[in-house]
């Protein structure tokens, strides 16, 4: 299977979907949707939409299902809502993301703030509309909304990015940074899987084996992108480099250095694909996925 030539499928069918879910920049207030779309299409990978798509395929949907399409989207919507925030002044202040200058630099901080705010916010608006998603039974919906929420609330993502700010400068130990990559990063990683799988009705034993493998590649995911801002390509990342020892970061490469970073890292890819042995070849894209967490290069 050509990983490549599915996540380019992946991806332009999600593109797709986004431009039709989300209203045109012709749309009022005009600044607020041309800053929703402007991240939006600023080169995301859309990972976590894929992570969504994989898991249903995984667990017996077929192909692309238009039902799943919108749970897929808002898991986008929210990542993009989380980098906005992430790069303004008062957390990372970075003015690149993915090559481009971030949101508050070209729409300024309070635009962005609220790109951000209107992108959480029509996320769940996108993921209740039950017309887009007519074979989608209402609680197991319900429940996928739920899930997401806390992923990405207090006792996931933000909790997770709180305690990661708390943390800058601070002495720290592996324990309290996989506690905070696991709510910060890994949360929403999950989520994806679960989601996807949840929608397309998988059995108790496959959405646990989906859970596991999650949080693996979860933390795979952030160390490659720990070991990423130690010695990556800053012209492939889009962004400078080194910016996690400037802010004196706790990250792997810090507390392990880098050759037990990217051990440790091999070895969750391994263990991943063990929480897949009960799969059948319909979890290839997930089994590659894994490998792709641990070599990708932006
Ligand atoms: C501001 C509430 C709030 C949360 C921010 C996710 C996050 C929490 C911050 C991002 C900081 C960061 C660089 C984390 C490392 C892992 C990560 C999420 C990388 C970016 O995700 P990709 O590579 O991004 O999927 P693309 O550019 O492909 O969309």
């Amino acid at each position: 299977m050509d990983l490549n030539a599915y996540l380019k499928d992946r991806k332009q069918r999600i593109d797709e979907a986004i431009d039709r879910f989300l209203p045109g920049d012709d749309s009022l207030p005009a600044d607020l949707f041309k800053a929703m779309r402007y991240s939006l299409f600023a080169g995301g990978k859309r990972i976590r939409p894929i992570l969504c798509l994989a898991a249903a395929e995984a667990t017996g949907l077929s192909d692309v299902s238009e039902s799943i399409l919108p749970v897929a989207c808002a898991l986008e919507y929210i990542h993009t809502y989380s980098l906005i925030h992430d790069d303004l002044p008062a957390m990372d202040n970075d003015d690149y993301r993915r090559g481009n200058p971030t949101s508050h630099k070209v729409f300024g901080e309070a635009l962005a703030i609220l790109a951000g705010d209107a992108l959480l916010t029509e996320a769940f608006a996108l993921m209740a509309r039950g017309d887009l998603q007519p074979e989608i039974a209402p609680e197991t919906l319900l429940k996928v909304i739920s899930e997401i929420a806390t992923a990405a609330g207090a006792f996931g993502m933000v909790g997770g990015q709180v305690d990661d700010v708390k943390a800058e400068g601070k002495p720290g130990n592996l324990d309290v940074l996989n506690q905070i990559h696991s709510r910060k990063t890994g949360a929403m990683i999950v989520v994806s899987l679960r989601a996807g799988a949840i929608l397309s009705c998988a059995s108790e034993s496959h959405l646990a084996a989906l859970t596991d493998y999650g949080h693996k590649i979860g933390l795979v995911f952030q160390i490659a992108d720990d070991i990423l801002n130690v010695e990556g390509d800053r012209h492939l990342l889009g962004k400078n480099t080194g910016s996690d020892a400037a802010r004196g970061k706790m990250t792997f490469p810090t507390l392990l250095g880098l050759e037990n970073s990217r051990q440790k890292a091999c070895s969750l890819v391994e263990d991943a694909l063990g929480d897949l042995e009960l799969f059948d070849s319909r979890a290839m894209p997930l089994r590659l996925l894994a490998r792709y967490f641990l070599e990708r290069r932006f």
